[in-house]
């Protein structure tokens, strides 16, 4: 049986710090406006919020670009509010987990104006330098062809001017690659860890964790995407040669030491092994990752992410089937996402965020999640149905960076091409990382309350704030009609309450074949319940299928509805209808 541990059953609430609160005026979330808000998070049903970098940065990436790991950033607050912050978790019996970012520094951090300094710095070999490539014509290229991740049409190689190398820099030129190989670097990391272990959060979320070991030799990656001088090369930097030997050392240095949760950002992996090599139970590597192969449903495989990939319901329950089965059978950890800072939001996703449809799909995402096996994370936002940005904004709305280099790709590739420049803003308006950062709607006055009416906030608020905000939904509790937000409260409730079956319990796909309904039973020793998702706007008309004997319908997502008593054999689902029932 699967061991029992508070990681497992604890809820997960992401804070993006610039989109959550801000209290002093400045159009920014803030630290005191995370630490304002615990009493609403405690409400839901929150046990461990996981803050996006709060670090002192440049902001080239929104604070995905450290500067200094062991100071805070000013817009955000000081030490003292973190530790205010701790202080009024722990009040709640809430903890914190930090974003740790050690795959890349800021190119503002002392360690690389260090390193780049001169050739002989004894920083030098903190990060991956290397000489130039000459082209037939003798013009300087880049050691590799590997393309950037944050600007596809960029390389990931930076020219700096002072040595007259290149430095890798996966995601953006402002965001330095570590170069792990050299075990100063590592020791340095270990004790930004246990600097935070010290100071009281519970463990972290790891950036791009799997990134940190490349193949020591950098070579070209295939041209698989045409008309581009620069390539994915992911097969060269994700899960690299030394990845399980750096995880291991982390857990042996430092984390066996202290009583931690730790969650890895995992993209590009696919492969059952490679996972289960760093969630597996006896590796002492990380309690879990974040897997990809749900959020990348809609991308064209192979490809960059900025392109449009139909799916159905058969994918989903084939991802999600997946790993639900590898985990329960095989002694790993899965961990429970549908949003996050680097995705569109949900309900304009995988549902329909109209207004006839968006409330009960936001509940069908919610009544996912909640009864598989896993740890849940729900992000800023996911737990009142935000959605993404209107398709009406402007290009300059974007403030990302990646979504900026889009933009200017499509720009510079085809120049006043009125189509492909619509397509650009088509494909953003799906899927930029912007649509998840639009501030917190707190209530329906001017900016959502997220910051004083009379201030601009860094990120224009989504224009549906009047209807879609916190005030209107917490205590909107009308039996058989909650509003999103209560809907997350009861069923984060029922979870904990049933957790032997909902988050220990064993699963089973049902109705594989079906492209509209995912359908499976969770069940333990004592309990089994059926749980069946329409993933269509449309009525279907479903069978319960011939193993599985209904006991008695529960009430779902849709207001007050339960299938009459007589139709345990078969049901009609309306559009975006889940319901439960025991079996
Ligand atoms: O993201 C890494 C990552 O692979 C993505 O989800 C990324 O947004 C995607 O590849 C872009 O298309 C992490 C952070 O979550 C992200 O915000 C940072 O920009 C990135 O690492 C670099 O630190
Ligand atoms: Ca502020």
């Amino acid at each position: 049986s699967i061991e029992r541990k508070w990681w497992k059953e604890d809820v997960v609430f992401q804070v993006y710090p610039a989109s959550f609160m801000d209290t002093n005026g400045d159009g920014w979330g803030d630290i005191p406006g995370i630490t304002a808000k615990l009493d609403y998070l405690k409400n839901l049903g929150v046990d461990i919020i996981w803050v996006s970098p709060i670090y002192k940065s440049p902001q080239a990436d929104m604070g995905y670009d450290i500067a200094d790991y062991e100071d805070i950033d000013p817009r955000y607050g000081t030490l003292e509010d973190v530790d205010h912050l701790i202080a009024q978790l722990k009040a709640r019996d809430m903890k914190l987990m930090m974003d740790l970012v050690v795959n890349h520094t800021s190119n503002e951090h002392a360690w690389f104006v260090e390193s780049r300094s001169s050739k002989q710095s004894p920083k030098r070999d903190w990060y991956i330098w290397k000489s130039p490539r000459f082209d037939a014509n003798g013009n300087r290229q880049p050691p590799n062809n590997w393309a950037q991740l944050l600007g596809e049409a960029n390389s990931a190689w930076t020219y700096d001017d002072a040595t007259g190398e290149y430095y890798l820099s996966l995601f953006t030129p402002e965001q330095p690659d570590l170069n792990w190989e050299n075990p100063e670097v590592r020791h340095a990391v270990h004790d930004i860890l246990r600097f935070w272990l010290d100071r009281g959060a519970c463990g972290f979320r790891m950036d791009v964790i799997n990134l940190i070991s490349k193949v020591q030799s950098f070579p070209d990656a295939d041209v698989v995407v045409p008309d581009h001088a620069y390539q994915p090369a992911d097969k060269y930097y994700a899960n690299g040669p030394r990845l399980h030997e750096y995880l291991q050392e982390i857990n042996r240095e430092v984390l066996a030491k202290y009583d931690t949760v730790t969650v890895g950002e995992m993209p590009f992996v696919r492969d059952e092994e490679e996972v289960l090599k760093v969630v597996g139970a006896d590796r002492e590597e990380l309690n879990m990752i974040f897997i990809f192969s749900l959020v990348d449903i809609d991308n064209v495989p192979g490809d960059f992410k900025y392109t449009l990939h139909p799916w159905d319901a058969r994918d989903l329950k084939q991802i999600i089937g997946k790993w639900q089965r590898i985990m329960h059978d095989r002694g790993g950890w899965n961990s429970l996402f549908c949003e996050n800072h680097d995705q569109p939001r949900s309900v304009s996703r995988f549902v329909d965020d109209s207004d006839e449809y968006r409330e009960v799909g936001a509940k069908l995402l919610c009544l996912m999640q909640t009864t598989l096996g896993g740890t849940v994370y729900v992000y800023q936002g996911e737990e009142l149905g935000m959605r993404n940005v209107p398709p009406s904004w402007e290009p300059d709305e974007y403030k990302d960076i990646e979504s900026i280099n889009f933009f200017q790709k499509t720009r510079d590739m085809y120049p006043n091409d009125a189509e492909k420049f619509a397509r650009a803003r088509h494909i953003l308006q799906r899927k930029a990382r912007d649509n998840a950062r639009t501030p917190v709607q707190w209530d329906a006055s001017p900016n959502a309350g997220f910051c004083p009416p009379h201030v601009t906030p860094w990120m224009r608020v989504n224009d549906d704030f009047a209807v879609v905000n916190a005030a209107e939904q917490v205590g909107r509790s009308a039996v058989g009609d909650p509003s999103v937000f209560e809907f997350w409260k009861l069923r984060l409730a029922e979870r904990k309450k049933r957790k032997d079956v909902f988050v220990y319990g064993d699963f089973e796909l049902l109705d594989e074949p079906n492209d509209k309904v995912f359908a499976y039973r969770r069940f333990s020793e004592y309990d089994s319940f059926l749980v069946v998702l329409n993933f269509s706007g449309q009525n279907v008309e479903w069978k319960v299928p011939k193993n599985v004997e209904v006991k008695e319908w529960l009430a779902g997502n849709y207001t007050g509805r339960k299938p009459e008593k007589d139709s345990k054999e078969q049901v009609t689902l309306l559009p975006w209808e889940g319901l439960t029932a025991t079996c």
